[in-house]
């Protein structure tokens, strides 16, 4: 490849191109910045990031146009007010849905007072649209506009959010929801269910949650249990005795308090589809039905062989899909936050009947956990067998002392890219060496989880449990650079990041 811009492109510690000392842009990245003998990085604007995308799109494909302005509001939870910002007003962001083999074309205003950024959450699109400030594309200012265009190729249940600082702990989120047409779909009503931990505008930002955690640092954050507590009761505490490192005034179900919330509407004998999205910072949810078992058929938008359970566990970026045949009255759907005081709520009815109140807490939630390591993928959506051409393994570590979550021993910044070819089927194996969860997201891709048959569910945020390992397999079919980190968004903006980098 032809490098445009001079041959003083450097691949720095930093992960960046680095040009007399300065750090230059995704602009910039195209498909340049060798050292002499090392492999070449294939940047967003690479030629072959325009390649993969054609053999994406659809001939005569249907291009669908959406419109997002995002800006400080005012959000009424329910009768709690919420100084935040948000996409047009509205908590969540208005569903944008199109179906599979769409091409989505979205124009972003900036009216917040900083930089933003969209990352389209689960979708495998051309590496210039991932919305990765500095790694994708230049961050966009203040009163300032960006087009993002792309190919949706998979169907599922997906969203929406920033990728800069803190803004997801804000309302800047939204569903995606990609339909296939072909899908049998055996449900007669379905509805999109969004969970959120709140402190916004209530108790503080986010922003100065996150900057108190570093004054504290580790003895309030990540090791209040650490090296005593031990591993707690793995049938009580699935992920640990220490689940988050922030008490939330608020949680929240389609951006309402239990006071106050929504009602999902059906038929007594109706199968109702619940496309469950945990779009918290901090937390991971256990979710159930009262009165009702559900069904799970999907996780992260791709089917699985259907599981039955009383509950679900949700960590911070997965999405699952369940199926629950609806019973006649009114049934609270509620969503603990594991390991933390409070709950969010939503009522599903059928009929007449007084509403489950506010703290309702259904026997299902004590019930049988379906957790992803139950799941196999559909045969249709198996990665094929093959031999590994590539391992990773990526130690996820903690500084004492400081607020700092790390990947390999670095925070992002300091982080060795992982190289990665195209065409290889690679294996990411994630160590956690801390006494807390990760959601590991990776961008771009959906890998399949290695549970030693190849049945294991795809995904592309996994939870990583506390003093374990987990290993997931990527077949590298979408050249670029692409962020992988941890979905505590508490976690990864102190550090827990790096970037699975395509090189040639
Ligand atoms: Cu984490």
């Amino acid at each position: 490849m032809r490098c445009l811009h001079g041959s003083s492109g450097q691949l720095s510690r930093r992960g960046f191109l680095t040009v007399g000392g300065g750090v230059v842009t995704a602009a910039a990245l195209s498909g340049c910045g060798s050292l002499l003998g090392s492999p070449t990085q294939i940047g967003p604007s690479s030629p072959l990031v325009d390649e993969a995308e054609r053999a994406r799109r659809v001939a005569g494909a249907r291009i669908v146009d959406v419109t997002l302005a995002a800006s400080p509001t005012t959000i009424d939870l329910g009768g709690v007010q919420a100084q935040t910002w948000a996409y047009d007003g509205l908590l969540p962001g208005r569903e944008i849905r199109v179906a599979r083999g769409d091409v989505l074309r979205v124009n972003l205003s900036n009216g917040l007072p900083q930089p933003t950024t969209i990352h389209w959450h689960g979708i495998a699109l051309r590496n210039d649209m991932d919305g990765v400030p500095d790694v994708t594309q230049p961050p966009i200012g203040p009163q300032a506009a960006f087009t993002y265009e792309f190919t949706v190729p998979d169907s599922g249940t997906h969203w929406f959010h920033p990728h800069v600082g803190m803004q997801l702990d804000r309302a800047l989120y939204a569903p995606l929801i990609v339909t296939d047409p072909t899908e049998a779909g055996d449900y007669d009503v379905e509805a999109v269910i969004v969970l959120d931990d709140w402190l916004d505008g209530v108790a503080g930002d986010p922003d100065q949650r996150l900057e108190q955690l570093r004054r504290e640092g580790m003895d309030m954050g990540g090791m209040d249990m650490g090296g005593m507590g031990g591993m707690g009761d793995p049938s009580r505490d699935p992920l640990g005795p220490d689940t988050g490192d922030v008490d939330f005034p608020h949680y929240l179900v389609n951006g309402r308090i239990p006071a106050a919330p929504i009602t999902v509407q059906g038929r007594p004998g109706q199968r109702l589809r619940l496309r469950l999205i945990n779009a918290a910072s901090d937390t991971a949810f256990r979710v159930a039905l009262g009165g009702h078992r559900l069904s799970i058929t999907h996780s992260d938008g791709f089917p699985v062989e259907p599981v039955d359970g009383d509950a679900l566990l949700i960590g911070m970026g997965e999405r699952y899909d369940a199926v629950v045949t609806l019973q006649d009255g009114a049934f609270p759907l509620v969503a603990l936050p594991e390991g933390k005081q409070g709950q969010a709520l939503a009522i599903v009815r059928t009929g007449n009947g007084d509403a489950p109140p506010a703290d309702s807490l259904p026997a299902e939630l004590g019930g049988q956990l379906v957790m992803a390591g139950r799941l196999r993928a559909v045969e249709d959506v198996r990665l094929a067998p093959r031999e590994l051409d590539r391992t990773h393994v990526l130690t996820l570590g903690m500084d004492m002392g400081g607020y700092r979550w790390t990947i390999n021993g670095e925070v992002f910044g300091q982080h060795e890219p992982l190289p990665i070819r195209r065409g290889e089927r690679t294996r990411l194996r994630f160590e956690n060496r801390t006494m807390m969860f990760h959601p590991m997201h990776l961008h771009g891709h959906t890998f399949q989880v290695n549970n030693g048959s190849g049945t294991g569910p795809r995904k592309d945020t996994s939870i990583v449990l506390p003093m374990q390992a987990l290993e997931v397999d990527v077949e590298a079919d979408n050249p670029g650079q692409w962020l992988l980190h941890c979905h505590n968004v508490y976690h990864g903006e102190a550090g827990m990041m790096t970037v699975l980098s395509y090189v040639e």
